[in-house]
């Protein structure tokens, strides 16, 4: 009798451990699908090779990446900007609010831009050759 109560609380106490452990679990589980993310997947900040127009600015100001490289900017802002080479390479035409404009860049080099809807906003691409790591 005595034998068969003990045995029962020792269940309960494992099937408490159970429970804790998976809840747990569940909670870490939880935690990192709701890692911060970035860029214009969700987060506050661009992420990797994307540039933000906000408040008519880019940001970053100055991006460097690697030949091959496509480049995404996203237009943060409520009104219209454009992203147009300096030196005609590329140019996106109107992007509208939300809108974005992509482009790979295949050549090496530094490449100025700046938006023809207000002159004042400039930034710069820094294309490199990937470094071969030796
Ligand atoms: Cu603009």
């Amino acid at each position: 009798m005595k034998n068969s109560n003990s045995s029962k609380s020792r269940i309960l106490i494992g099937a408490t451990l159970l429970i804790i452990l998976l809840s747990i679990s569940f909670s870490c589980t939880k935690s990192s699908t709701n890692n911060t993310p970035t860029g214009s997947k969700g987060g506050s900040t661009p992420g990797a090779n994307e540039v933000w127009i906000q408040s008519m600015v880019f940001d970053p100001l100055t991006i460097t990446v690697n030949t091959g490289t496509t480049i995404t900017w996203t237009n943060k802002d409520v009104y219209g900007h454009t992203v147009t080479s300096d030196t005609g390479v590329f140019d996106s035409g109107i992007i509208d609010a939300s809108g974005t404009f992509s482009y790979t860049f295949n050549t090496a080099g530094t490449f100025p831009y700046h938006c023809k809807v207000e002159s004042t906003m400039t930034g710069t691409v820094i294309v490199k050759l990937p470094s071969l790591g030796y």
